[in-house]
C-alpha cells in the first residue's frame, strides 16, 4: 500500500493528531450549538445564543493565543473557549441552565446569559493569580460593542508594561508587555461608535491587539445593508491600514 503524497507537506507545522484534535473540538462545539438550541426552543432552557459557523476561525485564533494574552469578546466565542480548555461542554450547558454552583459554572455562577465567558484573575482567598501563566478572558458584558474600549485598555496596558520600567516588578500581570489582546465583535455591532474609536485608538497608540469580526451578514434579523455604508467591512477598514510601515507611535517587541 502506498501512502498518497499530499500537494504540500505541512507536517512541520501541524501534525495529523492536531488536525484530528481540532476537528473533534469543532464537531463537539457544533453539536453543543445544535443541542443547546433545541433545549431553548423546546423550553428546557430560558434563553440561548450559540457559536455555530465560526468553528474553524476560532480554532485558528486559539492556536495563536498564548498564556498571558487576554480576550475581550462576545457571545459567539464558544469554540475559542472550548479550544483553549477554558470551558467544557459540561460548564457550557451548566451556564445555559443558569446553574448557580461556581464549581459547575465558573464564569458567572449562572448570573449572566449563556455564552458570557470569563476566566478568574483572583484565587478564592482574594490574592492575585499569575495571569502570565494562564489564558485570560475579561468577563463578557451584554451591551454589544462594549468589549471594545476594554480591548483598548488591555492592549495599551501591555505597551505601558513594555515601556515603563517601574511596572516590571508586577510580574504576575505581564511579561514585560509581551502579550496580545484579542478582541471579537459581530458585524452589526461594528456600526457603533465604540468600535471605530477603539480601532483608531489601537492604531494611534500602537497597542498590541488583534480584532476578529464574525460577519454573518446580520444583526439579529437586520441585514448589513441597513446598518453599514458598505456591506464589506474589510473595505471600510482598509483606510486604517499602515502606509509604508509608518505608524503614529512605534515600539519594538
Ligand atoms: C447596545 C446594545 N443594543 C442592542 C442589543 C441587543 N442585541 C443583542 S445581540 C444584537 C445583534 C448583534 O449582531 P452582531 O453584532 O452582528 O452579532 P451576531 O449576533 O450576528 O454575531 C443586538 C441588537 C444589545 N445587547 N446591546
Ligand atoms: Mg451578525
Amino acid at each position: 500500500m502506498t501512502t498518497p503524497t499530499p500537494p504540500f507537506d505541512l507536517s512541520h507545522i501541524v501534525t495529523a493528531e492536531q488536525v484530528v484534535d481540532d476537528y473533534r473540538t469543532a464537531f463537539r462545539s457544533r453539536q453543543a450549538s445544535l443541542i443547546g438550541r433545541r433545549e431553548v426552543l423546546s423550553g428546557r432552557a430560558k434563553f440561548g445564543i450559540f457559536g455555530d459557523g465560526k468553528e474553524a476561525a476560532q480554532i485558528a485564533m486559539a492556536h495563536a493565543f498564548r498564556h498571558g494574552d487576554f480576550r475581550s469578546g462576545y457571545y459567539r466565542d464558544q469554540t475559542f473557549m472550548l479550544a483553549l480548555g477554558e470551558i467544557s461542554i459540561q460548564s457550557f450547558f451548566a451556564q445555559l441552565y443558569a446553574h448557580t454552583d461556581l464549581e459547575k459554572e465558573p464564569a458567572t455562577g449562572g448570573r449572566l446569559m449563556n455564552a458570557h465567558f470569563a476566566t478568574r484573575s483572583l484565587n478564592p482567598d482574594g490574592s492575585w493569580r499569575d495571569l502570565t501563566a494562564q489564558y485570560n478572558s475579561a468577563s463578557d458584558i451584554s451591551p454589544t460593542a462594549a468589549q471594545m474600549p476594554r480591548l483598548v485598555g488591555l492592549a495599551y496596558a501591555s505597551r505601558l508594561y513594555r515601556e515603563i520600567e517601574e511596572l516590571h516588578q508586577f510580574a504576575q500581570f505581564s511579561r514585560n508587555g509581551d502579550e496580545v489582546a484579542f478582541g471579537t465583535i459581530g458585524n452589526a455591532s461594528t456600526a457603533e461608535g465604540m468600535f471605530w474609536e477603539a480601532v483608531n485608538a489601537i492604531g494611534v497608540l500602537g497597542a498590541p491587539a488583534v480584532i476578529s469580526i464574525w460577519d454573518d451578514g446580520y444583526g439579529i434579523s437586520v441585514p448589513n445593508k441597513h446598518q453599514m455604508v458598505k456591506e464589506n467591512l474589510s473595505v471600510l477598514l482598509s483606510g486604517f491600514q499602515r502606509e509604508g510601515g509608518a505608524m503614529a507611535t512605534t515600539f519594538t517587541r
